[in-house]
C-alpha cells in the first residue's frame, strides 16, 4: 500500500541539453520520476503538466497506474497528440517508479521478470565522407558495439540529416531562437546513399548489424526503389522511409523489398501504429517511452506487436532523457519480442544530472537492480543548466520549398 500522492513538480534542466522532467512525491517520502522531454517544443510539456495535470494528481494513489492512465487519456476529451501523450507518458514512468520503489524492486521484476540477459543496442556512427565513415563505423565497433547505424553526407547538399561536415558526432537540435535550415534533394541521395551502405557492408564483413534512417523524406516508390537497391547490404533494417502520416506508403515498400522496416519514434498511440502491426508492413516498431504513453501503454503496443512477429526497438536519440531511456531498458529486458535499444549516448553533463543504475557493456545494456527506474535527479546541479532555447531543424528542396526533415 503506497500513500498518496502530496506532491506533483516540473524540472526543466538543460545539461547539454533541454530535458522535461516530471516529479511526484507520495506521503511517506517516495519519489518517482518521468519524462516529458518533446525536443524542440519543451515548454508546451512543462505547461500542460504545470497547468493541467498536476493539480489533478495531488491526492491520487500511485499505485493505481492503469487507472491513472486512463484518467489522464479519457479525461482529456482532446486525445492523443505528442504534447498530451508526453505528458501522460511522464506520469506513467513516474508511478511506475513509486511503485517499484514501494515494493522494493526494479521495474523489470514487476513487469514480469527477466527474459533475457542483456538488451542489444545500436549506436550512430555518421561522417560526411565514406573513408571517416568507414573509420567512424571501426571506432564505435572498438567501443563494443555490433549494431551501428551509419549516415553519411550527400555530394551536392550543404546539409544532412544525420551528419555534420565536420564532426562525427551528431546532435540534431541547436540551440538559438529559430530553427537551422537544411537543405534536400531526394534524387541525389538516392543516387548516393546504396553505395556508401554496400561499401560499408562490405568494410565490416557479414555480422555486424547495419542500420540506416531516411529521416520520413521518400514517396512509396522511391522507398521501395531504396529497399530494393540496399538488399546487398543486408541491413537490419531501414528506418522511417517514407513520412509517418502516410502509412498505406507502407503497403507499396513492402511489396517490392525484403529490406526490413522500421517505424514509429514519432508515433504517440497504438492508433498510429495498429494497421502496420496487424497488416505486418513493417518488422521493427519504434515507440518510445516518453511519448507514447509510458511503460502501460508500450506494453500494449508490444504485445500487439508479437501476435505479427513484429518486434519492438524503441527510439533512443539523446532527447529521450536518462529518465525514460531506462524505463526503455527494463522494458528490454521483460518484454520477448523486444528486439534491439536504440543508444545515441549522453552529454557527460546529462550522466551527471541523471545518475542511473542502467550500464552499457560489451554492445549490450542492462537496467540494474535498482528498485524502480533506477535513475535519479540531481536537482541542485540540475538547476546550475536552466532551459535555453533550442530547435530541430527544418528542411528546403532545392527550389526552396519546405520539405520533410
Ligand atoms: C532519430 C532522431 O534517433 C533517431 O532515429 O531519427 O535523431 C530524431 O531525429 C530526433 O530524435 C529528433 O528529435
Ligand atoms: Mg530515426
Amino acid at each position: 500500500m503506497t500513500d498518496r500522492i502530496i506532491g506533483a513538480e516540473v524540472i526543466v534542466t538543460s545539461p547539454g541539453r533541454n530535458y522535461v522532467t516530471l516529479k511526484l512525491q507520495t506521503a511517506d517520502g517516495l519519489v518517482g520520476y518521468g519524462d516529458a522531454t518533446v525536443n524542440g517544443r519543451e515548454l508546451a510539456v512543462a505547461s500542460y503538466l504545470r497547468d493541467h495535470i498536476n493539480p489533478l494528481l495531488v491526492g491520487i494513489d500511485p499505485a493505481q497506474i492503469e487507472d491513472t492512465w486512463q484518467y489522464l487519456y479519457r479525461g482529456a476529451y482532446w486525445r492523443r497528440g505528442p504534447i498530451t501523450m508526453a505528458a501522460i507518458s511522464a506520469v506513467d514512468l513516474a508511478v511506475w517508479d513509486i511503485k517499484g520503489k514501494a515494493a522494493g524492486m526494479p521495474v523489470y521484476q514487476l513487469l514480469g521478470g527477466a527474459v533475457r540477459d542483456r538488451i542489444l543496442a545500436y549506436t550512430h556512427a555518421s561522417a560526411w565522407e565514406l573513408p571517416e565513415l568507414l573509420d567512424t563505423v571501426d571506432a564505435r565497433r572498438q567501443d563494443g558495439f555490433r549494431a551501428v547505424r551509419a549516415q553519411s553526407g550527400v555530394p551536392g547538399l550543404e546539409t544532412v540529416y544525420g551528419v555534420h561536415r565536420d564532426a562525427h558526432d551528431y546532435e540534431p537540435a541547436s540551440r538559438g531562437t529559430a530553427p537551422v535550415v537544411e537543405s534536400w534533394d531526394t534524387d541525389a541521395y538516392l543516387r548516393h546513399a546504396p553505395s556508401v551502405l554496400t561499401a560499408v557492408r562490405e568494410h565490416v564483413g557479414p555480422e555486424l548489424a547495419l542500420l540506416h534512417d531516411a529521416h520520413h523524406r521518400l514517396t512509396p516508390q522511391q522507398a521501395a526503389r531504396l529497399g530494393k537497391e540496399l538488399e546487398p547490404a543486408d541491413l537490419f533494417w531501414l528506418e522511417d522511409v517514407t513520412p509517418a502520416e502516410n502509412q498505406d506508403a507502407l503497403r507499396l515498400v513492402r511489396q517490392h523489398t525484403t529490406t526490413p522496416l522500421a517505424i514509429g519514434e514519432v508515433f504517440n498511440t497504438i492508433y498510429d501504429c495498429k494497421d502496420l502491426i496487424t497488416e505486418q508492413l513493417i518488422d521493427f516498431i519504434r515507440v518510445a517511452a516518453a511519448h507514447a504513453g509510458g511503460i502501460s501503454h508500450l506494453r500494449k503496443i508490444f504485445a500487439l506487436a508479437d501476435v505479427y512477429q513484429v518486434r519492438a526497438a524503441p527510439h533512443g536519440p539523446s532527447d529521450v532523457s536518462p529518465v525514460s531511456f531506462g524505463a526503455s531498458v527494463h522494458l528490454g529486458l521483460s518484454t520477448h519480442n523486444f528486439a534491439i535499444q536504440e543508444y545515441m549516448g549522453y552529454d557527460p553533463l546529462a550522466h551527471e544530472v541523471f545518475p542511473h543504475s542502467w550500464s552499457f557493456s560489451d554492445g549490450y545494456l542492462h537496467p540494474g537492480e535498482a528498485p524502480g527506474l533506477g535513475v535519479e535527479v540531481d536537482e541542485q546541479l540540475a538547476a546550475k543548466f536552466p532551459y535555453e532555447p533550442a530547435y530541430l531543424p527544418v528542411a528546403r528542396t532545392l527550389d526552396g520549398a519546405m520539405t520533410d526533415w
